[in-house]
C-alpha cells in the first residue's frame, strides 16, 4: 500500500509528532481487509471508527452496570444514574459549557436540530419571521427549519457560498435583519471541510436579536470546541462522528433559552406531576429527555470525549492538516480532477469530481481496492446545485489515517482513470 510512489510521485514521511501506528492499534477494524486489500477507511465524515476504550466503556456498563436511570431506588439504578450524569458533565466540559444541566442527550444531531426547531422555534417565531441558513447546510439543518417555517409562516433564506466554498460573510451581514430570529449554520461543512466564522456570525445575529444554532457534527472530531468563545446559543453534535456510538448525540443550549422552551416529546422522565387536570414538567435537562434515554450510548460518547481530550491536540491538528494537504496534492495530479472546496483553513474533507466519470463509478472502483469513500450528494443537495454537480467523491480523514492511505486513494484514482479513459 505504501509503495505508491510511481504514480503518486510524492512519498514523503509525514511530520508526525505523535505515534499514529500505535494509535491505530486501538482500532481493530483498521487491520481488516476489504476485497482482498487492506481497508483504507476514508469515510470518517459519515461515521468514524471507534477505539477500544469507547466500546469497552459501553460494554462494561451493559454487562456489569445496566439499569435504568432516574427511576430506581435500588443500588444498580443509582449507580447507572451517576454514570449517566457523569457522562453529561464530561460532555459539558468537552465543549466548555458553563453548566452540565444545559446539555441534553438526544439521538444525534438530527434529533437535536428538530428539538430546537420544534420547541424554541415554534415558541418564538411569528409569520414573516426569517430563519437564515447557509447554502452549505446538511439536510438535517435545512428540513427541520422548512417544516417549522411551514407551521408558523416563517421564511427560510440561505447565506451564499463563494466559488471556493467559503461563506460569504458580507452577504450574511446584508441578509441578517430585523426579521431574522434564527441563524443556523454548520461549524464545519461535511462536503467542503470549510470552517465557518461562527463567532462573527454570532456577533451579527445577536446585534439583530437572533439566536445562533451551530451544527457541530463535523467539528467536534477535529477542532477543540468552546461554545462560550463561539458565542453560540445552541450547539449540537452526534456521538458516532466523534469516535463514539451511534444512536446518541447532544444538544447544548443557553440555560435561559432552554428554560423558556416547552417540552417537545412527552413521556416518562420529563414530568414533575401528572394528572388528568394538567401536567407540570421537570426542569432542564430532564424536560427534554422523555422516555428511557440512550444510557450506554451516552456513557460511550463520554468515553469518546475523554479519548479525544487525551490526544495531543496541537500534534493532531498538524497531522490532520498534513494529511489533507498531502492527499489534496496527490489527488489534484490525477488527470481531470477538480477539487471542490478550497476555503482557507478547511479541515478533514477532500471533495472532488473526476471529469466525465460519475462519482458512484469512482467510489465503486475505489471499493474494489479496499478504499472506502463516500460518493453522493452527501445530504447537501442545495450545495450540489450551487456547485453545479449532482455529487462529489468525498475522502474524509480521521486522526488514525496515514499518508500511505492518501497514496492508496490517489493510486486508486489513477486506476479509475485507466478504467474509464
Ligand atoms: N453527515 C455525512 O456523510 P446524524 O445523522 O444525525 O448523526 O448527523 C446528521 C448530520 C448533520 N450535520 C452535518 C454537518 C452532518 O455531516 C451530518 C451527517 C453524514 O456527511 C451522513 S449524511
Amino acid at each position: 500500500m505504501s509503495a505508491a510512489g510511481a504514480r503518486a510521485e510524492v512519498v514523503t514521511p509525514a511530520p508526525v509528532g505523535f505515534d499514529v501506528a500505535r494509535l491505530r492499534h486501538e482500532f481493530p477494524i483498521l487491520r481488516s481487509h476489504v476485497n482482498g486489500h487492506p481497508l483504507v477507511y476514508l469515510d470518517n465524515a459519515a461515521t468514524a471508527q471507534k477505539p477500544r476504550s469507547v466500546v469497552e466503556a459501553e460494554a462494561d456498563f451493559t454487562l456489569l452496570g445496566n439499569a435504568n436511570v432516574h427511576r430506581g431506588v435500588h443500588t444498580l439504578s443509582q449507580r447507572a444514574t451517576q454514570a449517566y450524569d457523569d457522562a453529561r458533565a464530561t460532555l459539558a466540559r468537552f465543549i466548555n459549557a458553563p453548566d452540565p444541566a444545559e446539555l441534553i442527550f438526544t439521538a444525534g444531531t438530527t434529533a437535536s436540530l428538530n428539538l430546537v426547531a420544534q420547541s424554541h422555534g415554534r415558541t418564538v417565531l411569528t409569520p414573516g419571521d426569517e430563519i437564515l441558513l447557509t447554502e452549505m447546510e446538511h439536510h438535517s439543518n435545512i428540513v427541520p427549519w422548512q417544516l417549522l417555517a411551514g407551521q408558523v409562516g416563517a421564511v427560510v433564506r440561505a447565506i451564499p457560498v463563494t466559488d471556493a466554498g467559503a461563506l460569504d460573510l458580507a452577504a450574511a451581514a446584508r441578509l441578517i435583519g430585523p426579521r431574522t430570529r434564527i441563524v443556523a449554520v454548520a461549524h464545519v461543512s461535511n462536503v467542503l471541510g470549510t470552517v465557518n466564522p461562527v463567532a462573527e456570525l454570532a456577533g451579527l445575529a445577536h446585534a439583530a436579536g437572533a439566536v445562533v444554532v451551530v451544527d457541530g457534527a463535523q467539528a467536534v472530531p477535529h477542532l477543540p470546541v468552546d461554545v462560550q468563545a463561539l458565542g453560540a446559543d445552541f450547539y449540537v453534535a452526534s456521538g458516532h462522528k466523534m469516535y463514539g456510538p451511534t444512536g446518541v448525540g447532544f444538544l447544548w443550549g443557553r440555560r435561559a433559552l432552554l428554560e423558556a422552551m416547552p417540552p417537545w416529546l412527552g413521556g416518562g422522565g420529563m414530568i414533575q406531576q401528572v394528572s388528568f387536570d394538567g401536567t407540570t414538567y421537570a426542569p432542564v435537562p430532564a424536560r427534554f429527555e422523555a422516555g428511557t434515554p440512550p444510557i450506554s450510548q451516552a456513557i460511550g460518547m463520554a468515553a469518546a470525549a475523554r479519548w479525544l481530550q487525551a490526544l495531543p491536540w496541537a500534534e493532531v491538528e498538524a497531522h490532520e492538516r498534513d494529511l489533507l494537504d498531502y492527499a489534496t496534492a496527490l489527488v489534484s495530479r490525477v488527470p481531470g480532477v477538480r477539487v471542490v472546496g478550497t476555503a482557507p483553513g478547511k479541515v478533514s474533507v477532500l471533495s472532488f469530481v473526476l471529469d466525465g466519470i460519475h462519482p458512484h463509478d469512482v467510489g465503486t472502483v475505489l471499493d474494489t481496492r479496499g478504499v472506502a469513500v463516500r460518493a453522493s450528494h452527501h445530504c447537501a443537495q442545495p450545495l450540489m446545485r450551487r456547485l453545479k454537480t449532482p455529487g462529489t467523491v468525498r475522502a474524509s480523514f480521521a486522526v488514525y489515517n496515514t499518508r500511505a492511505e492518501a497514496e492508496a486513494l490517489a493510486e486508486g484514482l489513477h486506476e479509475v482513470r485507466k478504467v474509464f479513459g
